[in-house]
């Protein structure tokens, strides 16, 4: 019997991925791909909606795409390829955005937020069209699941209207998508200023860690995190962001519940919590990291496994647009 569908994917915005994105996405990734025949795709495409050097976006994409092996996607098990290689995904896009309406597209959050923080000038109508894009991505896969952070709910809700809309005006076409949002506990914060998410694209660099990190760089971020002057390690996210958050971090990586951590420190300073907190981190993502320099040493090889798993997409990819192309009218 065939497996549910899952469609995922991370823009290659740095050249590192941050633990946020470890955590939040990667570990759940790596767990469903059991379950699920999954496509996990570096969306390119995606990343050009902000200003980037060529040859350092083919070099993200290619650091993006070992990160994801490192991590344990397995590109013989799921599909794991570059969006831009599909062109598919532009195509739909097309077509799906000639049946969204120009205020429905305006009332997306992401897109207010980020038009805010660029300033008119440094807004593209990329960024305004990016959750049609990402609505095509999902669809040609004919996807049962989406797991993204709350951050992109919305998106996955016009993904489904959309879905809906075509299928009404057409005939059945598009299998109907379900979110699956990952709980706020998988939300990593910024170890420098708690209260904002850890990203890729942060201002400074001094609260993310990266996952490509030399260990004593990770190690000494964390030994320099935030805290509060109160001194006891226990969960309190409103009163004790910053403790609270590296007790997340702490509980995500070791799979332990985070009372047995409060328990473990109790009636020890902040400076042996971190300290436990960047072996923990070190040993995780240490061959992580391994993994992912030696496969990145080997670019010809990286390319060619991102290049038949491309193709395995398209095929999928293809029936679905061939299909949307012959309903709304295109000559074939
Ligand atoms: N801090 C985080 N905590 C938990 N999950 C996170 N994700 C990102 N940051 C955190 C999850 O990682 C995936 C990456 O998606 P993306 O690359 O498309 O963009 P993003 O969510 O905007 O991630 P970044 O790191 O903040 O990138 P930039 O700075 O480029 O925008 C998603 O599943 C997300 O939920």
């Amino acid at each position: 019997m065939s497996r549910p569908r899952l469609y995922s994917g991370m823009q290659p915005s740095a050249d590192s991925l941050q633990i946020g994105n470890y955590i939040g996405a990667l570990i759940q990734w790596r767990d469903l791909q059991e379950a699920y025949e999954a496509f996990f795709s570096v969306v390119d495409l995606h990343a050009l909606t902000q200003p980037n050097d060529p040859e350092e976006l083919r070099q993200q994409t290619r650091r993006t795409a070992a990160q994801y092996i490192a991590a344990g996607i397995e590109p013989s098990k799921s599909t794991l390829y570059v969006q831009s290689q599909v062109p598919a995904h532009a195509q739909l896009q097309w077509v799906l955005s000639t049946m969204t309406g120009f205020g429905e597209a305006s009332r997306m959050t992401q897109f207010k937020d980020k038009s805010h923080r660029y300033g008119a000038d440094k807004t593209n109508v990329g960024l305004f069209t990016y959750p049609i894009l990402m609505a095509a991505d999902i669809l040609l896969y004919q996807t049962d699941i989406v797991p993204v952070g709350d951050d992109q709910k919305q998106h996955v809700e016009l993904t489904r209207d959309l879905a809906e809309r075509f299928n009404g005006r057409y005939g059945e076409t598009f299998r109907i998508p379900m979110p699956v949002i990952q709980r706020d506990t998988a939300r990593i914060y910024d170890l420098q200023n708690p209260l904002a998410k850890m990203s890729k694209s942060a201002e400074s660099d001094a609260g993310v860690v990266w996952m490509l990190d030399d260990p004593s760089v990770s190690a000494k971020k964390i030994m320099r995190a935030v805290t509060d002057s109160e001194g006891s390690v226990r969960f309190d996210k409103e009163n004790k962001p910053g403790v609270s958050n590296l007790l997340v971090i702490y509980a995500a990586l070791t799979g332990r519940q985070i009372p047995s951590i409060e328990d473990e420190y109790a009636g020890r300073g902040y400076g042996d919590f971190k300290k436990g907190l960047a072996e923990v981190v070190v040993e995780e993502f240490g061959p992580v990291r391994a993994r992912a320099l030696e496969l990145l040493d080997d670019p010809a090889e990286l390319d060619r496994i991102l290049a038949s798993n491309a193709a395995r997409a398209s095929e999928v990819a293809e029936k679905t647009l061939d299909d949307v192309y012959a309903k709304v009218g295109l000559l074939r």
